[in-house]
């Protein structure tokens, strides 16, 4: 019994809902790097209050009372029984603490990729998401209920679920124009997802993963939101007709605990990587450059244009500290990985400053 206890007490718990890209993204990194963690369904304001008892998730969301901000996943750490948010803060401190099966590569050139991808993944993906899973009714009925059916757990007549479903789809639909998820948007948020599908496709051709064969931060952030798209019905019909080899890809990196780590560096990068830091070229660092202008001249709107399609939202704040913070870990980069990195793809228009 008291093994049993120090055993599970040693146990990180990982706060979140299979409807979460970033919760996804967690689990998978977590399952790669073979930590022993709980999957505890938690929300903070999916669900309505006035439910007839209390949900599956009620003990969960009530230890996240505090948490600031108000957003999920979130991981308890058992080594200070602190619990923190912010999925790529966490990615971070995990790998730092546990180095033998690292997701963060040693190669600064590389990690800075991985990073960029990541952060597309997170920031401009989940535009897709919204877009297709938010924007129409078959889409937001299927999903809401699912996400919403992992929180109540069982014994509820089917209105709870419905009123559930329809609180969260709501709360969503309100953001949808925050997230610039708006038909005005919609051509490129729509030829970005093309790009990404043409792109992933083909990525067995040259490696298992992004940068080899091993997973590095970028394939779980990509997962997280490509996992999410693949459980939506637009947007799995779309990966079905016109991305099916996604899938092997996918299938490998919701447990990858089996995967050998391997050294990574910039030598091997295939074409489906080189189309995503292409995407990044075209479309999320300039949307992100022009989003900081925006914010610097105290614009309440900015429009950019890519491949020809134009694109229109008021400024975002969060997206300006992962605009400087890239900038920051490319101008670190000595001078032989950014040469490396700029054979690949050309970003120093990106990050300057005209
Ligand atoms: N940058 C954050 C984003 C987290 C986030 O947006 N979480 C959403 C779920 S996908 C959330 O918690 N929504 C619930 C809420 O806003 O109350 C991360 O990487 O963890």
């Amino acid at each position: 019994m008291k093994n049993e206890i120090s055993r599970s007490a040693m146990r990180y718990r990982l706060f979140g809902s299979i409807g979460s890209p970033y919760a996804l993204k967690l689990r998978s990194l977590m399952r790669y790097k073979r930590l022993p963690f709980d999957w505890m369904p938690a929300t903070l304001d999916w669900i309505p209050e006035n439910l007839p008892h209390p949900p599956l998730c009620a003990a969960s969301n009530a230890l996240l009372r505090d948490l600031s901000p108000k957003v999920v996943p979130a991981v308890y750490f058992p080594e200070d029984a602190s619990v923190r948010n912010e999925s790529t803060t966490i990615a971070y401190l995990l790998d730092y603490e546990h180095k033998d099966r690292p997701v963060v590569p040693l190669d600064l050139g590389a990690a800075f990729l991985s990073d960029l991808i990541e952060d597309m993944a997170d920031e401009w993906f989940v535009k897709v998401a919204f877009l297709y899973r938010w924007g129409t009714q078959e889409n937001a009925t299927f999903k809401s209920r699912v996400v919403t059916g992992e929180f109540l757990g069982g014994n509820y007549h089917q209105s709870v679920l419905q009123e559930a479903a329809a609180h969260f789809s709501s709360r969503q639909q309100s953001r949808m124009p925050l997230v610039g998820a708006t038909p005005r948007n919609a051509p490129l948020i729509l030829e970005s997802f093309n790009r990404l599908l043409k792109a992933m496709d083909g990525i067995s051709s040259s490696s298992t993963f992004l940068f080899g064969n091993s997973p590095t931060l970028a394939d779980f952030g990509l997962y997280g939101q490509l996992q999410s798209l693949a459980t939506d019905p637009t947007s799995w019909k779309a990966m079905r007709d016109r991305g099916l080899g996604i899938f092997p890809y996918l299938q490998l990196l919701e447990d990858s605990s089996g995967i050998d780590p391997e050294q990574i560096d910039l030598s091997n990068v295939g074409a489906a990587t080189t189309g995503l830091l292409q995407l990044a070229a075209d479309i999320y660092l300039p949307y992100l450059k022009s989003n900081q202008q925006a914010l610097e001249e105290g614009r309440p709107e900015f429009c950019f244009e890519a491949l020809g399609l134009s694109y229109t939202q008021a400024p975002f704040k969060y997206h300006a500290k992962c605009y400087c913070l890239l900038q920051e870990k490319y101008n670190a980069l000595n001078a032989s990985a950014r040469l490396r990195i700029n054979e690949i793809v050309d970003l120093n228009d990106c990050f300057s400053s005209n």
